[in-house]
Formats: structure tokens, C-alpha cells, sequence
């Protein structure tokens, strides 16, 4: 089985799942994580995983999931109507239109919350169960997506200027990508200067990902994107301030400089990663 499918067969017997009275909770709960996405973030860490220490594939499946946990919470309440107020999210209603907004927001919560209480259960030795939960915390808070979430919601109709708008996406994406990286290095344990290069690395991927995602936003209809098209307009995306023809090439030379550094980090890690990037990207 491919670790796309893996990944898949793993989420969809370990869905959050709580006994309660509340009638409909379970169901939002495991609502979005069903629907599923690309998985992009969970199989950056698993190729890695399986390239240096495929003994580790089952822990490996959990810090997975946690990471799956975080980027579907943050994905719920970017589409609150105090955020982007979108319908529509992975080719489904939004949770908030499905159900309530109060429901999207605790699903939000408690996605959150679960990731790092799958992290803290891992079969792993002390040192690098912290370092994962260090890692993933320091990425998805106050130094990566929220951060760069509050940037994105408060200068929206506000331009930024390119460096401004790298910090901003290399923080609200970038970073959840790179501690995706990160989190496979430690579970590895690779040597200090891979971890890092494979973090930089991560870093860069997650902004052309970025990129790629603002193009796409811009290209492509509703229908074919399962979400709102044309919803950057008032943002500040790369097709924005630098055009179609300019975003296309900003991406194409940074995804050209990022398959180089992977190549000259890993040799075992590389043509499979690179095979995953050249899916997605
Ligand atoms: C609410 C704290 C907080 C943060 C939200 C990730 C994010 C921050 C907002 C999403 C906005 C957006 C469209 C960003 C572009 C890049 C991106 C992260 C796209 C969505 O991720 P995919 O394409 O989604 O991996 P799937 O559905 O495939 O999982």
C-alpha cells in the first residue's frame, strides 16, 4: 500500500471520537477530516520517515495524523465568516454552514488540542516526544501560522510589499510544512545540521506551495478547486502583487532552487520527496 493510502486507512480509524449526550458533535468532529485533502503535510513526513527509519512507520502514522489534526483545524477556521467566510471547503459545505459557528470553532478547538495529546502518547523515547510537541507548537502558534494568519486577516485591503508578503506566507504556510519536515527528522533522528537543512528546505516548498495555491485560486473555477475561486482578490497574494506571468516564474524559480538543495541534502530522501512535490506542485 502506498503511504498516501496508509495515511488514509490510519485517519479513518483513528477519528476523534468522544461519549457524550451532544447529538451531533462526533459527526462534526470526524466531518472534515472524512472529506479529506491531498494529505500533503502527513506524506511530506511519512516519505521521509520511510526513507531513513521505515521501522518507525507506525509512530510515525501518529505524529501524522496530529499534523493532519492541526492543519484541518486551521483550514475550519480560516472559513469562519470572521475570517474568509467561505461556503465551501474540500468540495463540501464549510462547517459552519453545515452546522453552526459555534460548532466550527470548537472543532477548531478541539482538532487542536487532540494533535498534541496524540503527540504526547507516542511510543517514543521522552526527549523526542517534547522535541515533536516543541516543534509542532512552536510551527502551528504564535511563531508560524497564527502569526501569520493575524497578517494575512488584519492587512487584507492593506498592500504588502514582497517581503512582507514572504513573511507572511512563509509563516501562515510555510512553517506547518517545515515542522512537517522537521517532525520526520527527529523521529529519525538525523543529525542536527539534516534537520535544519530539511527545515529550510520545508520553508521554501511551503512558499511555493503558497504560490502555486494563489495561481490556482486565481485560475481555476470553484467546481475544480472545492472552494471559493477568485477569493484572494482583496488579499495579499503573490498573483496580485506580481502578476500571473510573474507568480508562475517566482514559482518555477523557487521550485527549481528547492529540488537542488533537496538533492544535495539527502540522497536517499530525495527522488521520493521529489516525486511527491512534482505531484502537488
Ligand atoms: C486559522 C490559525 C489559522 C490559520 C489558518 C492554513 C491557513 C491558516 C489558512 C488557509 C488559507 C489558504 C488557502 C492557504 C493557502 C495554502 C494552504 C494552506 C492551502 C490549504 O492546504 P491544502 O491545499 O488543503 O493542503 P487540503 O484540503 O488538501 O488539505
Amino acid at each position: 500500500m502506498n503511504l498516501k493510502a496508509l495515511f488514509a486507512e490510519h485517519l479513518s480509524k483513528n477519528l476523534p471520537y468522544i461519549d457524550s449526550f451532544h447529538p451531533f458533535f462526533n459527526e462534526a468532529l470526524a466531518r472534515m477530516l472524512i472529506v479529506g485533502g491531498k494529505h500533503f503535510r502527513a506524506q511530506l513526513l511519512l516519505t521521509v520517515v520511510s526513507c531513513k527509519k521505515n521501522q518507525m512507520l507506525d509512530v510515525a502514522l501518529d505524529a501524522a495524523l496530529a499534523l493532519e489534526f492541526i492543519h484541518t483545524y486551521s483550514l475550519i477556521h480560516d472559513d469562519l465568516p470572521a475570517m474568509d467566510n467561505a461556503d465551501l471547503r474540500r468540495g463540501e459545505q464549510t462547517l459552519h454552514k453545515r452546522y453552526d459557528e459555534t460548532t466550527a470553532i470548537l472543532v477548531g478547538d478541539a482538532l487542536n488540542t487532540e494533535a498534541f495529546l496524540v503527540l504526547s502518547k507516542l511510543k517514543v523515547k521522552d526527549s523526542i516526544k517534547v522535541a515533536l510537541i516543541q516543534t509542532l507548537a512552536y510551527n502551528a502558534g504564535l511563531n508560524g501560522m497564527v502569526l501569520g494568519q493575524a497578517i494575512d486577516c488584519y492587512f487584507e485591503n492593506k498592500k504588502l510589499n514582497l517581503e512582507e508578503l514572504k513573511f507572511l506566507h512563509t509563516h501562515k504556510t510555510g512553517r506547518l510544512i517545515a515542522a512537517s519536515l522537521k517532525m520526520a527528522s527527529l523521529l529519525c533522528e538525523l543529525e542536527e545540521k539534516k534537520c535544519s537543512l530539511l527545515y529550510e528546505f520545508g520553508l521554501k516548498i511551503g512558499l511555493v506551495f503558497q504560490i502555486n495555491d494563489d495561481i490556482i485560486d486565481y485560475t481555476m473555477d470553484e467546481t475544480q478547486l472545492g472552494k471559493p475561486s477568485k477569493n484572494d482578490v482583496n488579499k495579499n497574494s503573490f498573483v496580485n502583487l506580481l502578476g500571473l506571468e510573474g507568480a508562475k516564474t517566482a514559482k518555477e524559480k523557487l521550485l527549481n532552487e528547492c529540488k537542488e538543495d533537496l538533492r544535495s541534502i539527502d540522497k536517499d530522501i530525495a527522488p521520493s520527496l521529489l516525486e511527491l512535490i512534482q505531484i502537488y506542485l
